[in-house]
């Protein structure tokens, strides 16, 4: 499948038609893009694949085709449904396409704690997201693989040290346990709905100053008009 194609237009689409009701019984409140990148074969698709249907798999080949896995859940008691892009391997050769994270609000920088090299190219990964991704996105520093303790070449230090001089959120998974996986994905999504709601807070307020300069009366009952201008913001900025 064509990767522009899917980042862009057939994302858009899928957002467009998922903001409401899921299955035609649960209702949904947000739905929030995150991008999975890193490099190649540090554990992307098996930490998605634990999260969205806890599964894991010793031999996953390389990712075919540009996908985005989703699941819904509950974050501050909104219904929240992730859909989480995975790459299609192409990370390999460094060519993951603007298209890939367009509208996406937040990222998991995948590294393995067992391959040094895929922890120094972290730094490159933050370039990307520089360059093509929103500056207000949410960014998590996963280090995976945390079961192989004894091969561990990047120490937990050098990457939390790294995390808070770069404001990103760190936790080492292992996708082949489980362990962290769940609560890395929330803290996230948690993070990604701070941050929506107060973009939404701000607008609120630069709305409700004009309205007042200009002698308006503020309906505050306009509840309705609030949450969907957070739902557009959160849903698709593309
Ligand atoms: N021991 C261990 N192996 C893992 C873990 N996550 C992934 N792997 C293995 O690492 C290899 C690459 O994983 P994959 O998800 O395809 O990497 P990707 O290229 O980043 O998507 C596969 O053989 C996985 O089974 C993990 O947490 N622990
Ligand atoms: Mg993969």
């Amino acid at each position: 499948m064509n990767a522009e194609m899917n980042g862009g237009g057939v994302a858009a689409e899928n957002r467009r038609k998922e903001v409401g009701r899921n299955n035609g019984d649960e209702k949904i409140d947000y739905v929030y893009k995150v991008v999975v990148i890193g490099d190649s074969a540090v554990g992307k698709t098996q930490v998605l694949s634990r999260f969205a249907r806890n599964e894991f798999c010793f031999d996953s080949k390389s990712t075919i085709g540009v996908e985005f896995q989703t699941k819904t859940l509950s974050i501050k008691s909104k219904v929240v449904k992730a859909q989480i892009w995975d790459t299609a391997g192409q990370e390999r050769y460094r060519a993951v396409t603007s298209a890939y994270y367009r509208g996406a609000l937040g990222a998991m920088l995948v590294y393995d704690i067992t391959k040094r090299k895929t922890f120094d190219n972290v730094a490159r990964w933050l370039e990307e997201l520089r360059v093509h991704a929103d500056n207000s996105v949410v960014i998590a520093l996963i280090g995976n693989k945390a079961d192989l303790e004894d091969k561990r070449e990047v120490p937990s230090e050098d990457a939390m040290e790294f995390a808070e001089n770069q404001n990103l959120y760190f936790s080492e998974t292992s996708a082949f346990t489980g362990d962290n996986v769940e609560a890395a994905f929330v803290k996230l999504l948690e993070e990604i709905y701070a941050v929506v709601s107060k973009k939404s807070l701000d607008q609120d307020v630069v709305r409700s100053s004009s309205m007042t300069l200009k002698g308006l009366k503020l309906d505050v009952n306009g509840e309705d008009g609030e949450v969907s201008e957070m739902k557009k913001m959160s849903s698709c900025s593309c």
